[in-house]
């Protein structure tokens, strides 16, 4: 029987959660169309939706926020955000943003011209949907084991370096004004990208004069599977392997509201002072004057010790060991999931969970919901309802090769008896498999469908 990671601290403040009946759960999310990001909070027992700004802060960020510096410019808190990102990142240049995609739409629409590429390990939804509304191509070149939810390999979020190389000579170095790399990846599964795949690449893209940034908002739990499972690397600590995995990028975009350990908050980074100048240009318009960014003083003094706290190796320790417990817990009680368990979520392998329903039938989503009335988890589906693209001259659409539900841990909030209940829950809906139905989508926007979309279960024969 696995064993549960030890917490390195102690609870100071509860909050209050409440169990619904099932019968209720059935009328809630027939009410909120089939969308779990329509229920709630309030309805749900454990809410594995997101790891982002769910943290449970710390005695000293609620500390940090008790002397934010309001002021309109140069408050004391920007400083010492600034001397954490130099010491941590070392990068001279930033701007806070209010939260990760802030910081990519920063970055985007100053760098990027219609038609122009972005290749990365694998972009996330986010990042690519700020591309693509600007008019050029997101493109994923993660290694093959990547795509694979059953390959073993320690690295799975590596980018495939001969693609890359063979990508550039094809599109050419004029289209391709950065190059990006997700850590961890998370629409792969939250899986690490070794410290020599991120030297590698930064390799080729520095021979072309391409500038590297790393989507960094998981830069900790990366740093430490570096530790853990690179041989060379086994010896450093989690701060070192951090600072050279930064030195070998030209900047980066963080959401603080995963590695910072915030609720809200993110930040641009960069090392060219001319970029920096045109980000302020951008940032004003959208965000906010430089030393704010869309950000109250007290964030980004909760930003500046949370980026410390999330390097403390006893914590990423607990942090990884409960990701990997609530795994370890569902393999043993036979739930087909994403191996081997990423940094901060497990992920259900839907294709193989539900076999008799193919993508078409959406079953991810189908199984997501199911989750939910079994036992008022609430999860989020990475499947085809997120990432199918439909072409749009001919309409026909590509799934994904990945259908998975994400169980995201929020980062110190639940025990690991919580974690025992949510594993248990799967595998009673897992016991009855065949009697989930598949779904089919009765309303969606035009982009980021998945947060929107209304669903309705198939009906008869159709459903099974
Ligand atoms: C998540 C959230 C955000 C994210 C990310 C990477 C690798 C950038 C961002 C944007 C988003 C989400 C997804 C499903 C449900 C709720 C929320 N990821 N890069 O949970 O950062 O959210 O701060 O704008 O993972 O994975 P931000």
């Amino acid at each position: 029987m696995s064993r549960a990671p030890i917490e390195p601290f102690r609870i100071k403040v509860i909050e209050r959660v409440r169990m619904t009946t099932e019968e209720e759960r059935r009328h809630i999310v027939a009410e909120a169309g089939y969308n779990l990001f329509q229920v709630r909070a309030a309805d749900i027992y454990i809410d594995l939706l997101t790891d982002s700004g769910t943290s449970a802060m710390s005695d000293r960020q609620w500390a940090g926020m008790m002397i934010g510096d309001e002021s309109y410019a140069g408050c004391r808190n920007f400083f010492s955000l600034e001397e954490t990102i130099r010491e941590i990142f070392g990068f001279p240049y930033f701007v806070p943003t209010h939260q990760g995609r802030a910081a990519e739409h920063v970055l985007f629409s100053t760098v990027l011209r219609p038609g122009d590429y972005v290749p990365s390990n694998m972009h996330f939804d986010t990042t690519r949907a700020n591309i693509e509304t600007l008019g050029a191509h997101a493109v994923d070149l993660v290694i093959p084991e990547g795509l694979d939810s059953q390959a073993a390999h320690p690295f799975k979020g590596n980018v495939d370096v001969g693609r890359l190389e063979a990508f550039i000579r094809e599109v050419g170095v004029e289209r391709i004004p950065l190059g990006m790399i997700t850590i961890t990846n998370n629409n792969g599964g939250g899986q690490p990208v070794s410290l020599d795949n991120i030297r590698q690449v930064s390799e080729v893209l520095r021979r072309h004069g391409i500038p590297l940034f790393l989507d960094a908002c998981r830069h900790a739990e990366n740093a430490y599977f570096i530790q853990q499972r690179e041989p060379e690397q086994a010896g450093r600590s989690v701060l070192e392997i951090a600072r050279e995995t930064f030195a070998y990028a030209d900047g980066c975009t963080m959401s603080a509201k995963k590695d910072g350990l915030v609720n809200i908050g993110g930040f641009l980074a960069m090392r060219d002072s001319q970029l920096y100048e045109r980000v302020c240009q951008q940032l004003i318009l959208v965000e906010g004057f430089p030393t704010y960014g869309g950000l109250a003083g007290r964030d980004l003094e909760a930003v500046a010790r949370g980026l410390w706290e999330a390097l403390d190796e006893h914590y990423l320790a607990y942090r990884t060991g409960q990701v990997r417990y609530l795994g370890e817990r569902l393999r043993e009680l036979g739930v087909p999931i994403l191996e081997p368990v990423g940094g901060h979520a497990v992920y259900l392998d839907a294709k193989r969970f539900l076999p008799h329903l193919p993508q078409g039938r959406l079953p991810a989503q189908a199984l997501a919901v199911e989750i939910y009335i079994e036992g008022s988890i609430r999860t989020v589906e990475i499947g085809t309802v997120m990432n199918a693209r439909r072409d749009p001259e001919t309409g026909e659409t590509t799934y994904p090769a990945l259908e998975l539900v994400r169980m995201a841990i929020p980062r110190r909030v639940y025990t690991n008896t919580q974690m025992g209940y949510v594993a248990e829950t799967v595998a009673a809906v897992f016991r009855r498999r065949e009697t989930v139905r598949g779904m089919r989508i009765v309303h969606e926007p035009p982009f980021l469908r998945h947060f929107t979309a209304r669903f309705a279960l198939l009906e008869g024969r159709e459903g099974v």
